[in-house]
């Protein structure tokens, strides 16, 4: 553990803030419904196919006034996908490089935001209705803490229910109900959709909205899973107020990583109505919606600041009051101002609120063009080195995403060390801070 040090300190210089957010516990005690909406992203929101809305209600969800809606939000997933969200929102770390954390590292031990909230008396579950297994999550739950997992046989699946990737997200959410209202409150749970999975597979019944006309049928086949995604999260809200539910809860809803690849930027462009996907425009479809809906509250709005996955357990704790001062986090309250500025994703690219840094190339995250310096990041080493650039005037400028590229590095290489190393087997852990807290 001796390199804890180091990452401590980073940690508190380079990240941390002791800014409280406005709304700082106004959450306290509310049960947490967090729903991960598989596939999902953003630039669907609020826009249209064939002339219909794709998402009627999460679009009713954006500006009313109970919800905040985060419109710049990234997902920072690599080849772990939906595994690898879970891992950021529970550990405010990164994910790895190559391979799946929940693989790799499953048996380490984590300061998850499970845990946390388990020292605040709070009972929790995740449902999803898949194998156990996948994902090594049986494992990995144990390690994050979280107390019940509803898994593939908790559910009643068959033909009639379920397409693809087994029980459909409308009759999944259905019999989740009976298991949250035996939950004991409060209580911490996740949903993890599965209709919204590639290959986009759904009924003639189940489509609301025709699919899309171009040369990929995944792109194509996209449309009508994610409207009935849409309309599964609408059903559940129902279900949540007549279960008596829902006042008392935070409905957290986000998407957990791009469900169109850049295999198909040839009917993305034709479906944006762009002459060609860019570097810049790949990063801004990383984006994927991020819903905090908190009923009873006035205030919500729609949230244009940077952000991403690292900031969600900073986030929901400090909704919930929840004290974590000694935690390690790279992330930050999406609601403070004095944020670390910037969203890191796992190749070492990242946006922060002036730029987009990606393959080697500073972009204006404003316009989407390429900021002009008589260096260039030189992409072929994969890391902060400048290459010079033929510079007529004699005069050298450093392209602006350099000192952020570097941080980004650093803080990645933090974060591995902690997974590698296994260190917070030497952090005391949430139990241990609060009982010292009560002395
Ligand atoms: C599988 C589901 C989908 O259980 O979470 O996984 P993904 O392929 O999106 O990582
Ligand atoms: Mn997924």
């Amino acid at each position: 553990g001796n390199e804890l040090p180091e990452i401590k300190e980073y940690v508190e210089e380079e990240v941390k803030s002791d800014e409280k957010s406005s709304i700082h516990g106004i959450a306290d005690d509310k049960n947490v419904i967090f729903i991960t909406l598989e596939s999902l992203q953003s630039f669907v929101i609020n826009n249209e196919v064939n002339g219909e809305e794709i998402t009627p209600f999460l679009n009713s969800l954006v500006g009313d006034e109970s919800t905040y809606y985060f419109e710049n939000f990234y997902h920072q997933t690599q080849q772990g996908k939906t595994s690898d969200s879970e891992f950021l929102i529970e550990n405010s770390l990164y994910p790895l490089s190559r391979g799946a954390v929940f693989f790799t590292h499953g048996e380490n031990e984590y300061h998850s935001m499970t845990e946390f909230l388990g020292e605040e008396g709070y009972n929790s579950a995740v449902f999803h209705a898949n194998n156990k297994s996948f994902w090594n999550r049986d494992q990995m739950y144990e390690s994050l803490g979280i107390d019940h997992f509803y898994g593939e046989e908790a559910y009643e699946a068959n033909q009639e229910n379920s397409v693809g990737w087994g029980l459909k997200d409308k009759p999944f959410f259905e019999q989740s109900i009976k298991y949250l209202q035996s939950m004991e409150e409060p209580f911490y749970s996740r949903f993890i959709t599965l209709t919204n999975h590639f290959p986009f597979k759904l009924s003639e019944e189940d489509s609301s909205i025709d699919k899309y006309d171009s040369n990929s049928s995944t792109l194509n086949n996209y449309f009508p899973t994610v409207r009935y995604m849409d309309e599964a999260v609408e059903q559940f809200f129902n279900q949540l107020k007549e279960a008596g539910l829902y006042e008392d809860s935070v409905i957290v809803m986000m998407g957990d990583h791009y469900g169109i690849s850049e295999n198909h930027n040839k009917a993305m462009s034709d479906y944006l109505n762009k002459e060609e996907i860019t570097p810049y425009d790949h990063i801004q479809l990383q984006r994927v919606p991020m819903f905090i809906h908190i009923p009873g509250h006035e205030g919500g709005k729609v949230m244009s600041k940077v952000t991403g996955q690292i900031d969600v357990k900073p986030t929901i704790l400090s909704l919930l009051g929840v004290s974590a001062e000694n935690d390690i986090q790279f992330g930050n309250d999406m609601f403070i101002e004095d944020r670390k500025g910037y969203i890191g994703l796992r190749n070492g690219d990242f946006i922060s609120e002036d730029y987009v840094s990606t393959s080697g190339v500073c972009y204006d995250r404003e316009s989407g063009n390429p900021v002009e310096t008589d260096k260039q990041q030189d992409n072929s080493t994969g890391n902060e080195s400048v290459k010079e650039a033929v510079n007529q005037s004699g005069n050298q400028t450093e392209s602006p995403c350099v000192p952020l590229k570097q941080q980004v590095e650093k803080e990645l290489e933090l974060s591995d060390k902690l997974i590698y190393g296994d260190l917070f087997r030497f952090v005391d852990s949430p139990g241990e801070k609060s009982e010292a807290n009560n002395e």
